[in-house]
C-alpha cells in the first residue's frame, strides 16, 4: 500500500507569516492557515510524486527512476520544512484536530533527507535505486539456463519438493541483492541524518513515533504482543518440523534444532501455506483446494479481481471506479520490468484508485487481491477528511482490512459464490485451521523481525559489516529457521525482501496479522456469529452483511483523524491491540497441535 507519506509526497511550499517573521508568539489563526495552506498543497502536489511513483514502478526505465526520485525529493525537501514549521506551534494551545494535525506534520515521514542539498537529492536518488534493483532482480543461472524473475523463483519454492533444487532457486533470488549493499548503507547514513534534523534519534525512532503513544512504549508494545502469541508459534514450528523432517530425512531436517528457509514453501519462509499438502493430517484434511479449483475453471485475473470487489460491495461499499480497471496493472507485462510486489495506490487521493500486481491464479494471489482492495476502499472511505488525514489509524490498519475480508473466505462462503460445491463438515475443522495457521501463525516472526533488525540497523546497534549476520541471528531467534548454506558479509540478504529494498516499514504487518482477528471477531459478531455460538469464527463469513459493513465502514471513514484507538474501539469496542483473538482462533488448533507435538522437543 501506497500512502502520501510512504511515498514520500508531503509538499508544501514555505510558510513564514508576518507574525512569525518578527518573532511575536504565533496564534491559533496562524496555525490555522499553515495547516490549511500545507493541506491544500500537500493534496495537490502529491498528485505529481504519485504519478512520477507509479510510471516508475510500472516502467522500470533509468529515466522513470531518475523523474520519481526528483519528484520525490521536491517532495521531501518541502515536507521536511513543513515539519519543521509545525514545531513552532508548539507552544500554542490548539483544537484537537489541528494538533493532531501538527503531530502528524511532525512525525509522519518515513523518509526524511538532510537540508543540505547534495545529500537531499543523493537520498532520494538511493531510495529509487534500491526499489529499482529489487524490481529488475533475475537468478540467472550458470550454464546458460534461462534466467528467473520473481514469478519463476517463487513458484518453484511453492511447488517443488526436490531439496537441491529449492536451494537452488532461494540461492539464486538471493543473488540479486549485494548490488545493494553499499547504497543501503549510505541511505541509512543519509535517512539517519535526515531524521535527526527533525529532531529524532534515528530513523527508527521516527518510525516508532507514529503510534499514538511514546516511541518507548511502542517498542514494548510489541513485545509484548510477541510473548503472547510465540507458544502458538511454537506449537506450530514443532509440528511442521516433524512433518518435515518424515518427508526430507534426519540429515536435511533436525529434530529439534531450526528449520532450513528454503523448505516452507516460500522465498523468505513468511507463509507456509504451500507446504500444506506436506503436513497435512489425512483424517481432517478438508479435501479441495483453491488453486485448483480456480484453474480448473478456466479462471482469468480479472476475474480474481471481480471476486474480490464483489465481496466488498456485497457488505454496501459502492463498485470501484471505471478508472480502476482502466489504469490498475493486473498481470506482468511481457515487454518491460515492472515491480511485480504488489500495492494498493490512491494516485489523487480522491477516486483515482488502482492496484499494481502481477496475479497469478493461485489460493496466494486470491487472498492478496483481497488484501489490496482492502487498501483501495479504506482509501476511498476516507477521501472526505481533510487532506491530512486521509491515511489509516496506524498502518497496521491499513494492511489489516483486506485480510479481515480474506478471513470471511471460508468453505461456505465459496459455497455460496459457486466455487465449491460442498462445505466440509466440522470433522475437517483441524484442517481448515492449520491451512490458515500456516498463513498466519507462520508469519508472525518474520512481521516482527525485519524492524527488530532495521530499529537497530537505524540506532547504530548493528553496524554495516554486521548486516547479515544480525539479520540471521533474528531469524533463527524469532523464525528458528537457518539459511540452508553459510552466508557470510560478502551477502546482503535483507535486500531480497521487498520492503528493505523499498523502504517500507514492516512493524505494520506483525500489528495487522494480530488487529485482524480482532476486526473479525467483531464484525462477525455483527453479522450473527458472536464468539462462542454455534459457528465458530473460521466459518463465518460476513459475506453480504450488511451491519457488519455498515461497522466497518464506520471506521473506515474516520481515515486518521482520531488516535487509533479510538477507530480501534469504534469497531470492536476495545482500546488495545488485543492478542486474545488470534489465540482464541486457533485454540482448538493449538490443542491438537500439542496432541501431535507429545513427547517431541518444541524449539530450537
Ligand atoms: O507487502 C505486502 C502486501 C502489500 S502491502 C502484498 N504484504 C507483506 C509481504 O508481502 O511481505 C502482505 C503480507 C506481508
Ligand atoms: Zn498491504
Amino acid at each position: 500500500m501506497r500512502t502520501f507519506r510512504d511515498a514520500v509526497v508531503l509538499y508544501a511550499a514555505p510558510f513564514l507569516c508576518a507574525g512569525l517573521l518578527f518573532g511575536a508568539q504565533p496564534t491559533v489563526q496562524d496555525a490555522k492557515k499553515f495547516l490549511d495552506d500545507a493541506d491544500k498543497k500537500l493534496f495537490d502536489l502529491s498528485l505529481e510524486s504519485s504519478q512520477a511513483s507509479w510510471v516508475q514502478s510500472t516502467y522500470i526505465t533509468d529515466d522513470s527512476e531518475a523523474l520519481a526520485a526528483k519528484a520525490s525529493e521536491r517532495a521531501i525537501a518541502e515536507s521536511v520544512r513543513l515539519a519543521k514549521g509545525a514545531v513552532r506551534f508548539d507552544h500554542v494551545k490548539l483544537p484537537p484536530d489541528m494538533a493532531r494535525k501538527m503531530m502528524l506534520l511532525k512525525n509522519g515521514l518515513v523518509l526524511a533527507a538532510p537540508a543540505n542539498p547534495a545529500e537531499s537529492a543523493e537520498v532520494t536518488r538511493l531510495a529509487a535505486s534500491l526499489e529499482g534493483t529489487y524490481g529488475k532482480g533475475k537468478y540467472c543461472p550458470e550454464g546458460g539456463k534461462p534466467c528467473m524473475d520473481i514469478e519463476a523463483v517463487t513458484r518453484v519454492l511453492a511447488n517443488s519438493q526436490n531439496p537441491a533444487e529449492l536451494l537452488d532457486a532461494w540461492r539464486g533470488w538471493h543473488t540479486i541483492s549485494p548490488p545493494m549493499r553499499k547504497d543501503f548503507q549510505r541511505f541509512v547514513e543519509l535517512s539517519n541524518k535526515g531524521a535527526r534534523e527533525l529532531g529524532f534519534k534515528d530513523t527508527g525512532a521516527m518510525w516508532r513515533s507514529k503510534y499514538d503513544m511514546p516511541a518507548d512504549d511502542f517498542a514494548k508494545e510489541v513485545d509484548r504482543l510477541w510473548l503472547q502469541v510465540r507458544p502458538l508459534y511454537l506449537s506450530l514450528h514443532a509440528y511442521v518440523r516433524n512433518k518435515l523432517r518424515e518427508k526430507y530425512g534426519p540429515d536435511v531436517v533436525p529434530a529439534n534444532g531450526p528449520i532450513p528457509a528454503h523448505l516452507l514453501g516460500n522465498i523468505w519462509a513468511q507463509d507456509w501455506s504451500n507446504v500444506y499438502k506436506m503436513v497435512a493430517p489425512a483424517d481432517t484434511d478438508p479435501g479441495y483446494d483453491l488453486t485448483q479449483i480456480l484453474k480448473s475453471r478456466d479462471t482469468k485475473p480479472l476475474d480474481m479481481v471481480h471476486y474480490g470487489e464483489s465481496f466488498f460491495t456485497s457488505l454496501g461499499f459502492a463498485p470501484l471506479p471505471p478508472t480502476f480497471w482502466q489504469r490498475s496493472m493486473f498481470t506482468k507485462p511481457r515487454d518491460r520490468d515492472v515491480v511485480c510486489h504488489a500495492s494498493a495506490w490512491d494516485v489523487d487521493s480522491l477516486e483515482d484508485l488502482r492496484v499494481k500486481l502481477c496475479l497469478d491464479i493461485t489460493e496466494e494471489d486470491f487472498i492478496t487481491i483481497h488484501h489490496e482492495l482492502g487498501h483501495n476502499f479504506y482509501q476511498r472511505a476516507y477521501n472526505k477528511q481533510p487532506f491530512l488525514f486521509r491515511d489509516s489509524a496506524n498502518d497496521g490498519f491499513h494492511e489489516a482490512i483486506g485480510d479481515t475480508i480474506a478471513l470471511s473466505v471460508t468453505p461456505e462462503y465459496l459455497v455460496k459464490i459457486g466455487l465449491l460445491d460442498k462445505a466440509p463438515d466440522a470433522s475437517k475443522d483441524i484442517g481448515l485451521l492449520l491451512a490458515r495457521a500456516l498463513e498466519k501463525v507462520s508469519f508472525l516472526p518474520f512481521g516482527l523481525m525485519i524492524d527488530q533488525w532495521r530499529w537497530k540497523v537505524f540506532s547504530g546497534e548493528v553496524t554495516p559489516e554486521q548486516y547479515n549476520k544480525a539479520w540471521w541471528d533474528l531469524r533463527l531467534k524469532y523464525q528458528g529457521v537457518v539459511p540452508p548454506m553459510d552466508r557470510p558479509e560478502s551477502y546482503f540478504d535483507p535486500g531480497a525482501k521487498y520492503h528493505v529494498a523499498a523502504n517500507v516499514p514492516y512493524t505494520r504487518y506483525f500489528l495487522s496479522f494480530i488487529m485482524q482477528f480482532q476486526f473479525h471477531r467483531a464484525l462477525a459478531a455483527a453479522a450473527g456469529c458472536p464468539a462462542g455460538s454455534a459457528t465458530p469464527l473460521h466459518r463465518c463469513s460476513i459475506y453480504n452483511n450488511k451491519d457488519a459493513g455498515k461497522k466497518l465502514n464506520a471506521m473506515l471513514e474516520m481515515g486518521e483523524s482520531r488516535p487509533w484507538q479510538d477507530a480501534m474501539y469504534e469497531i470492536t469496542g476495545q482500546r488495545q491491540v488485543d492478542a486474545t483473538a488470534i489465540l482464541d482462533y486457533f485454540a482448538p488448533l493449538q490443542k491438537w497441535l500439542d496432541e501431535q507435538n507429545k513427547g517431541k522437543p518444541v524449539g530450537w
